[in-house]
């Protein structure tokens, strides 16, 4: 049985020392082993940001994308090859600015895939620009006068777009965070994990402290049913969506995979996709 270890590669990773990301990479290369996966099993697929950079540092099929393209790629590598475990990954810049369109309609398809946010509210990459999780007033290069919009509620966006899996965890927290990616790995259908990890060289107030001062754990409710989507929805509103753990989970949508006609038993990626020449010549010839 694989461990964590066999994740590893001995590409060093390049992200500044005490970068949120670390901990989620080891996060992912655990909740891989404990699933009982090998590396070959796994597809970790991401878009652009140091963010994105994790899939060349996990020893897995990987595939460092276009930024914010990360979702398409990844929902073409499970349509292509559904017995792979897909992880899709970026940062919030990647899938709530220039990819959000394609994020609600992921999660709208409800495929089988884990995608994990690592969320610094910030472009960190393009050296410390607003991304739309930045706070109100936040001051950076791009916005000297602190900046203007409103900041976007990811997983409240996420509900309303019918989210069957739906979590938060921050990188300092590397139990939760496990246990999170592996359900959301086991979840038959989109998970969506978002992931406080702080950018410790450009975004000087949404550090490890302010988050620790800051979240709270839904274990401290004990009362709170993660089946309850009207219960998610108005726990995400009343904390300003600074919880952690697993937010809401819906066990009765059918993933969209096990819902296309021809895509039920063998993988496209196995199948003989090769046609002969008489029927290449048909078709060339309807189209005269
Ligand atoms: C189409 C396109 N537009 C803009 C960029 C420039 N760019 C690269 S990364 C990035 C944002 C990075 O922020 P985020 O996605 O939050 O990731 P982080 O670096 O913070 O992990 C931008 C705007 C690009 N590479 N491609
Ligand atoms: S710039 Fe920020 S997000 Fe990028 S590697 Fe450094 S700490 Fe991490």
């Amino acid at each position: 049985m694989a461990t964590f270890k066999d994740f590893r590669n001995n590409v060093k990773p390049n992200w500044c020392p005490g970068c949120g990301d670390f901990s989620i990479q080891a996060a992912i290369q655990r909740a891989a082993a404990s699933c009982g996966l090998t590396p070959e099993e796994l597809a970790v697929i991401s878009g652009i940001g140091c963010s994105g950079r994790i899939s060349g540092y996990i020893h897995a099929y990987g595939l460092h994308g276009i930024h914010g393209r990360a979702l398409p790629i990844a929902q073409g590598v499970k349509l292509a090859n559904r017995d792979l475990t897909v992880i899709a990954t970026g940062g919030d810049g990647d899938g709530f600015a220039i990819g959000i369109g394609h994020t609600i309609h992921a999660i709208r398809r409800n495929m089988n895939i884990t995608y994990i946010v690592m969320d610094n509210q910030i472009y960190g990459l393009t050296k410390g620009q607003t991304s739309p999780r930045s706070a109100e007033g936040f001051v950076t290069k791009s916005t000297p006068d602190g900046a203007i919009e409103s900041t976007l509620s990811p997983l409240e966006l996420a509900l309303s777009a019918g989210a069957t899996f739906v979590a938060q965890s921050f990188s300092s927290d590397i139990k939760q965070l496990t246990a999170l990616i592996e359900a959301g790995i086991k979840h038959e259908g989109f998970s969506i994990i978002n992931v406080f990890s702080p950018c410790v060289t450009f975004n000087k107030i949404n550090t490890y402290e302010w988050f620790k001062e800051n979240i709270v754990n839904l274990e401290s409710f004990p009362d709170y049913d993660p089946s309850n989507r009207v219960a998610a929805m108005t726990k995400l509103m009343e904390t300003g969506g600074m919880i952690t753990g697993l937010i809401y989970q819906d066990h009765s949508r059918k993933c969209y995979e096990d819902q296309v006609p021809g895509f039920q038993d063998t993988p496209l990626a196995h199948q003989n996709l090769q046609i002969s020449r008489k029927q290449f010549d048909n078709l060339v010839a309807e189209f005269k």
